[in-house]
């Protein structure tokens, strides 16, 4: 067995600051069933971040069989493909991170064992959920604010996958929340579909997200 990776040090810096390592899940790397290009080197890199910071928040997407985010649910539509439903637009998405499949399983390579939280979303069969916060609907809450609160936490780091949408999304929801947060930009990759990636750059900025490198948070 190797030697188990212990919690850093809660240093006084970092004692107030969580790291939120968005869907590090086999579905989203190179051979997933929704695969974010590069998406296995943020694996690596969020091991090393991680070692920074005492509270780490793991994500998980997580839906069930059938679910509305799913092309296959909707007669006659393809992946990619967009509806509208009761919350908003709707990208459909192959098939991915079903409950238990071993697409959605956490990667094996991702190595945080002290990690103290797993939030799983997108478990409502009828709304989608980019956002660890709050489903699609923006108002049901997945509770991870009221945990990041009652544990005295007012500023996260983000990273993982995608940057366009399960990060951003995210990022959005945890200034607009009230907590000061960054995306480390050099520990997410994109799917980009038709411009999306430009999209949540701009939504990030215009909700006070701030971008950050590696180099500036493990220095
Ligand atoms: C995601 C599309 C569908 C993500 C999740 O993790 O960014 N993207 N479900
Ligand atoms: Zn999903």
């Amino acid at each position: 067995m190797p030697a188990p990776s212990l919690v850093p040090p809660a240093t006084a810096a970092r004692a107030r600051t969580a790291l939120v390592a968005v869907d590090l899940q086999v579905d989203f790397l190179p051979g997933g069933r929704l695969a974010v290009p590069g998406g296995h080197e943020v694996v690596p890199l969020a091991n090393a971040v991680a070692r920074h910071f005492p509270n780490v928040v793991l994500t998980q997407d997580w839906h069930p069989p059938g679910h509305i985010s799913f092309a296959s649910s909707h007669l006659g539509k393809a992946p990619f493909d967009e509806i509208d439903l009761p919350y908003g637009r709707q990208i459909l998405w192959p098939d991915h991170c079903v409950q238990d499949s071993e697409g959605a399983r956490l990667s094996a390579a991702l190595d945080i064992p002290y990690a103290q939280l797993i939030i799983r979303k997108g478990h409502h069969r009828t709304i989608d959920s980019y956002s660890t916060f709050y489903e699609a609907d923006r108002t049901t809450p997945t509770g991870l604010s009221g945990y990041l609160r009652d544990r005295g936490v007012d500023t996260v780091y983000l990273l993982g996958l995608a940057t366009d949408f399960c990060v951003s999304w995210s990022a959005v929801d945890a200034a607009r929340h009230g907590f000061t947060t960054y995306v480390i930009e050099d520990a997410c990759r994109a799917l980009d579909v038709d411009g999306s990636l430009a999209k949540a750059y701009a939504d990030m900025a215009a909700g006070g997200v701030r971008r950050v490198r590696l180099a500036d948070v493990i220095a």
